[in-house]
C-alpha cells in the first residue's frame, strides 16, 4: 500500500522536525518508518520508506519534496544543455548509494520473514518531474519536447533510466525480494507515444536487475490502454489502477499474466458494508488472473483511518 504510512500517528510523529528526502536519507528512520504499517496492520508484505526522487537527489539534482505539493525541482531541465549537465554529475555509484543500502539491509533484518518490496519511478514519470520542474495535471510540457526536440529527449530518459535502474538494483542486492516500477503519470501518453518514445527507457530502467532473481511488478494510473506495453517492457506483474475491473485487464493481457491492484482508494472513506462489497469483488475478479496481488489501485489518502486498513488486510487475508 503506497504511502500507506501517511495515515499513521507514530509516522508522523517520527517525522516531525525532518524534510521527507532527509528521512528517505536515513537509514535508521527509513527502516522504522517502513516497519511501522507492517506491525499495524499485519500485511503479507512491506514496501520501502523512499520516493523516486531519491535517486535524483543522490546523483546531485537540486529536489525537494514539499509539503502538500511534492517534489520540486531547483530548475526545470528542458534543453540539450540542461541534460548535457545532468550526465556531467557522473553516475551514481554504490559510495553515493550507501544511504539507501544501508536502510534496506537493516529493513529487511527487522522484517524477519516478511518480505521487502523495493521500488523506483520509471524514467517518463522521472523525466516529467524535471521537465515540469515539479508536479503537473497532464505534463504537457514534458510530452511536447518528446515531439519537439525527440533527440534531447531520449538523452534524458536514457539519464533517468540508468540512475532509476542503479536505485532499483542497489534495493535488490541489499535484500528487497520483488521490485515494483512505478510510471505513474504514464496515463497522460497515447499507446503510439508510450511505445515510441517511453518504452525502451522503461525498458532499459528494468534490465538493471535482468540478472537478478526477482520478480517485477510495473504499474501505472490511468494505464487501462497500455496494459501490454508496459507488460512488455520486461514486467512479471502488472498493476492496475481502479479504473479497470481485473478481469477485463486479465483478458487484455491474453490471461497469463499476474495482477496487482486494485481497490479504490476513494472508498476507504466509504461506509464499511460498501468497502467490504467492494473489496469482495476486486478479489473475486482478480481470482481470474493468473495471480493477484492485493492492494490499492493508488496511494492511501492520508487522512484514511488506519483502522479500516487493518480490518480490511483481516478481511482480505479471510477470503
Ligand atoms: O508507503 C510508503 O511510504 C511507500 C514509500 C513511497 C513510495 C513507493 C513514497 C513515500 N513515495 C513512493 C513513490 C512515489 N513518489 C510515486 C509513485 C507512486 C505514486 O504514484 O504515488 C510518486 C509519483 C512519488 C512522488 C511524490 N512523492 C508525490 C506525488 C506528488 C504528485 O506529483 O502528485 C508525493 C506527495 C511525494 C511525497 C511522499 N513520498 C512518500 C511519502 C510518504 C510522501 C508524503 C510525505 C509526507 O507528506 O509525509
Amino acid at each position: 500500500m503506497r504511502q500507506a504510512g501517511r495515515s499513521l500517528p507514530e509516522y508522523r510523529a517520527l517525522r516531525a522536525g525532518t524534510a521527507m528526502l532527509d528521512a528517505c536519507l536515513d537509514p535508521e528512520m527509513a527502516s522504522e518508518i517502513t516497519l511501522q504499517p507492517v506491525r499495524r496492520h499485519d500485511v503479507d508484505a512491506a514496501i520501502f520508506f523512499s520516493d523516486i526522487v531519491v535517486p535524483l537527489r543522490l546523483a546531485g539534482v537540486d529536489v525537494e519534496i514539499k509539503p502538500g505539493v511534492g517534489p520540486v525541482m531547483g530548475a526545470p531541465v528542458r534543453t540539450a544543455a540542461d541534460v548535457a549537465a545532468l550526465r556531467d554529475l557522473g553516475p551514481l555509484t554504490p559510495e553515493r548509494l550507501a544511504p539507501v543500502t544501508e536502510g534496506v539491509a537493516r529493513t529487511v533484518a527487522g522484517l524477519g520473514s516478511t518480505p521487502l518490496i523495493g521500488f523506483a519511478g520509471a524514467p517518463f514519470t522521472l523525466a516529467a518531474y524535471l521537465v515540469e520542474g515539479g508536479p503537473s495535471r497532464d505534463h504537457l510540457a514534458a510530452r511536447t519536447l518528446m515531439h519537439a526536440d525527440p533527440e534531447t529527449w531520449t538523452a534524458l530518459t536514457s539519464w533517468t533510466a540508468e540512475v532509476t535502474g542503479a536505485f532499483l538494483r542497489a534495493q535488490v542486492l541489499a535484500g528487497a525480494s520483488a521490485a515494483q516500477l512505478f510510471d505513474s503519470w504514464a496515463g497522460s501518453l497515447s499507446l503510439a507515444d508510450y511505445t515510441a518514445h517511453v518504452a525502451p527507457a522503461s525498458a532499459h530502467a528494468l534490465s538493471a536487475i535482468a540478472d537478478l532473481d526477482v520478480r517485477r511488478v510495473h504499474f501505472g494510473t490511468g494505464t487501462s490502454e497500455l496494459l501490454v506495453a508496459m507488460r512488455d517492457v520486461g514486467a512479471d506483474v502488472v498493476g492496475v489502477d481502479h479504473r479497470l475491473p481485473l478481469d477485463e485487464a486479465n483478458r487484455r493481457l491474453g490471461g497469463r499474466t499476474p495482477l496487482q491492484g486494485n481497490i479504490d482508494p476513494a472508498l476507504l472513506g466509504a461506509p464499511w458494508p460498501v468497502l467490504e462489497a467492494h473489496v469482495r469483488d476486486v478479489v473475486a475478479r482478480g481470482q481470474q488472473a493468473p495471480g493477484h496481488v492485493v492492494n490499492l489501485g493508488h496511494g492511501v489518502p492520508p487522512d484514511t483511518d488506519p483502522e479500516v486498513l487493518t480490518r480490511l488486510v483481516g478481511l482480505v487475508h479471510s477470503l
